[in-house]
């Protein structure tokens, strides 16, 4: 018999999980799981092939020929019989599943979760108890509206689903990158989603929410308005998936050995800080790079930059469940970090990326009821409704509801239990038994008590009609709105007007548009006045309103709205949260990525120096000269990997251009100065030096700020080293108080 080199090494046996691929995450760095039946994976498997196997059929036929069909005659028709062509395009036929019906875009990545300190008075959850463990995971960062060819960097929000393979089973925080949602019960998702998507008619516009069916059910909705701040704000345009919050946005409860429950939410905190895009950016690279986030991870991890997060909680006590203005269960509310502070408890490190898209990304299936003992729901009614629909979901996207024993989706714990058959059968379980109670196989598999560890449903007392209503605690939709507006900087706050006056211009119908300005009124006068001046609509006469005319695209605008607040409800005192704003967020070249302007003449040592610096910082870099290939330099040759033609400034963080004669040469180019022109208007990190100088000069209107807010320029030789070190230090920040903005052509 033929034998796949691969197979040898397979253990052939029909225990459970002997169908494990090598693209599942690895046990072994499980500390704590001492199951002799764990499912051991093998080091190779007879799903996984290399380049080097022998090619064969799906049932291990070698192939002789792959590349013709089978005629009768050269110049004959081709035969039925042909059963590897059949095979091969048959299997071609079906190779697609059912995108998402939301976050179909998506990129993930694996890694590790470890404990700072034991919750164990909190919690029984093993993942959160253990300190020794190190718990292995699987993170899927997604868009929500777009399909799965749409462009990473559309405005909207991003899923952050983390599967955390842990010795008591599969926990999935099935989170996003904002801590609250558009609505507040899972009944209108639905219509939420359909409003959303590209409209039916038409099937316009995709991956975007500037349109009429979005804003018509939001203006109908108020208790989205919280929501709206936050996608209206740079959180939808981040600028990596490693660079964003997560958030598992329900209120959930741990419940420890003594069955005391607490109230929790859950926060991922990016290592790297939370940065983002600008819009005008974000459109430019949908269309050089719509892959721009996932290679961006998968370009980080490739070169040993892990994406790491620190988890975080707020607790609150079972008694102190009615003590705010705001109700816990209702997830368009937050808990303001001022009131109940958030604790780090542990970090999560993401550094493998996947061996194979389909079979894990996009075959992974994610559950908000895969929840561990000593993790519980509260009764959020969004949340009730997702426990429904996750497990639906995946069972016409996968066809099965074998999907469970896919190696992404397998917990690395022995599943036992009496469900058996179904298509796509993997595990051959033995024996008569396959029902409960049962005496024939010594009562196996047996339920755990809880005192053993078993999953136990928090006692919760319940008591009430049978009713279709909405708590009226559920009722302030615009208190949070105000005090995510009040905590924004001037800057994001002109951001937030310039992207209503974007979106809301985009919507055709005007009765639709008016309602949206009357809601924006209801969270700040000078908010509505600036969107409805864009739009050509009048707001009601007020001391603001007067103030606020005109648009918000100069220093000034920015200075003004600062001090645009509103008082707050439904916030628990809290008028204003520096959590909510991006502005005092830890800044580093790490994962950053510097675009080097060169062409021939140009000064390669102080190429060669940046470069150095760069790496030692963990940032990357690209030559961006006249043509790929070597460049002739003063001080040597060096190689450029992009052109001025297929690098746009919008692809990178911070834009260097060392001095030397090629300076002269690339200011006589319009594209060099573009570049320098749009870094200077998206508030990057510049680096002249030398003769380069004068290239930024006449890229520049009068009024520039030349020598300070991120533009580091080296005229003196013999300073270059100071100079090249200052440019580091500053590219992973953005310099919003640049003047002449408005003037800069880029
Ligand atoms: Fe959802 C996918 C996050 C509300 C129904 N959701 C999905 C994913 C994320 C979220 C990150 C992608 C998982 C992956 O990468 O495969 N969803 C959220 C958050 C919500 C939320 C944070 C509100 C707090 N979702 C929500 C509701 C419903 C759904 C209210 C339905 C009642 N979500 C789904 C779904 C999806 C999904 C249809 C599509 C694909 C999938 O589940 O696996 O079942």
């Amino acid at each position: 018999m033929f034998m796949n080199k691969n197979q040898k090494d397979v253990d052939q046996s029909d225990k459970v999980g002997s169908a494990m691929g090598s693209s599942a995450p690895k046990p072994t760095s499980m500390k704590g799981n001492k199951n002799p039946e764990q499912p051991q994976i093998p080091a190779s498997s007879p799903l996984r092939t290399d380049d080097s196997s022998p090619l064969t059929t799906n049932v291990g036929q070698p192939i002789a020929d792959d590349q013709n069909s089978l005629k009768a005659g050269e110049r004959g028709p081709v035969l039925l019989e042909d059963y590897v062509l059949r095979e091969k395009l048959q299997h071609f036929d079906h190779e697609r599943i059912p995108e998402r019906i939301v976050h179909a875009r998506g990129a993930a990545a694996h890694g590790y979760f470890e404990l700072y300190e034991s919750l164990q008075d909190l919690t029984t959850a093993k993942v959160l108890t253990d300190t020794s463990a190190q718990t292995p995971v699987f993170v899927r960062f997604s868009t929500v509206a777009g399909s799965r060819g749409s462009a990473d960097t559309a405005r909207d929000v991003r899923g952050f689903a983390v599967k955390m393979y842990t010795p008591e089973g599969n926990w999935d925080l099935v989170g996003n990158n904002i801590p609250v949602f558009f609505i507040q019960d899972a009944i209108k998702f639905p219509d939420l989603i359909h409003a959303a998507k590209p409209e039916p008619d038409r099937e316009i516009p995709q991956a975007a929410t500037a349109h009429d069916t979005f804003y018509d059910f939001l203006s109908l909705t108020p208790e989205s308005m919280h929501m709206l701040m936050w996608i209206m704000s740079d959180r939808t345009l981040p600028r990596s998936f490693g660079m964003m919050e997560g958030f598992g946005v329900h209120t959930f409860r741990l419940v420890n050995a003594a069955g005391k429950s607490t109230f929790v939410k859950f926060h991922w905190k990016p290592l790297l800080g939370v940065h983002s895009l600008v819009w005008d950016e974000a459109q430019q690279i949908a269309g050089h790079d719509p892959d721009f986030h996932r290679r961006d991870m998968w370009d980080s991890i490739k070169m040993g930059n892990a994406f790491e997060w620190e988890l975080g909680i707020q607790t609150l006590s079972e008694e102190d469940e009615q003590k705010f203005d705001f109700d816990i269960l209702d997830a368009t509310k937050l808990w303001p970090e001022e009131l109940l502070p958030v604790r780090r408890v542990g970090k999560m490190t993401l550094n493998r990326n996947p061996d194979n898209y389909f079979a894990e990304t996009e075959q992974v299936a994610f559950n908000t009821t895969n929840v561990v003992p000593g993790i519980d729901f509260s009764n959020d009614p969004l949340l009730q409704g997702r426990n429904f629909s996750y497990l639906d979901t995946q069972l016409s996207r996968l066809g099965s509801p074998n999907f469970t024993e896919l190696p992404i989706n397998r917990p690395l714990v022995q599943v036992s239990n009496n469900q058996r058959d179904a298509q796509m059968r993997y595990t051959i379980n033995k024996g008569r038994v396959s029902y409960a109670p049962a005496s024939l196989d010594g009562h196996s598999p047996d339920e755990v008590t809880p005192a053993r560890g078993g999953f136990t449903s928090y006692p919760e007392r319940v008591n009430g009609p049978k009713i279709r209503a909405r708590s009226q605690s559920f009722n302030d939709h615009y208190g949070q709105a105000k005090l995510f507006w009040n905590s924004m900087s001037g800057p994001e706050k002109e951001h937030i007007v310039k992207a209503l006056q974007f979106e809301l211009s985009m919507v055709e119908t005007r009765a639709v548009r008016q309602r949206m300005v009357e809601h924006l009124g209801k969270v700040n006068d000078m908010l509505a006045a600036q969107v409805a001046a864009a739009l050509g609509e009048t707001m009601p006469e007020s001391d603001a309103s007067t103030k606020a005319r005109g648009t918000a695209d100069s220093v000034d605008g920015a200075k003004q709205l600062a001090d645009a607040t509103s008082p707050t409800t439904a916030s628990g005192g809290v008028q204003q949260s520096k959590a909510l704003s991006m502005e005092n967020q830890p800044t580093s070249p790490k994962g950053r990525k510097v675009a080097i302007l060169v062409a021939a003449g140009i000064d390669v040592n102080q190429v060669k120096q940046l470069q150095q610096a760069l790496t030692k910082a963990g940032a990357m870099s690209e030559i961006v000269g006249p043509h790929l290939g070597m460049i002739a330099g003063d001080g040597g040759e060096l190689e450029a990997t992009k052109t001025l033609a297929n690098a746009s400034p919008a692809l990178f963080d911070a834009v260097f251009v060392p001095g030397g004669k090629g300076a002269e040469a690339l200011k006589k180019k319009g594209d060099a100065q573009v570049f320098l022109a749009q870094s200077y208007k998206h508030g990057k990190a510049i680096g002249v030096l030398g003769e380069s100088v004068e290239l930024l000069k006449k890229a520049l209107p009068d009024g520039a700020s030349l020598t300070k807010m991120g533009v580091v320029s080296g005229a003196d030789a013999g300073k270059e080293k100071q100079a090249i070190q200052n440019f580091v230090d500053s590219v992973g920040t953005r310099h919003w108080s640049r003047t002449a903005l408005e003037h800069v052509a880029a």
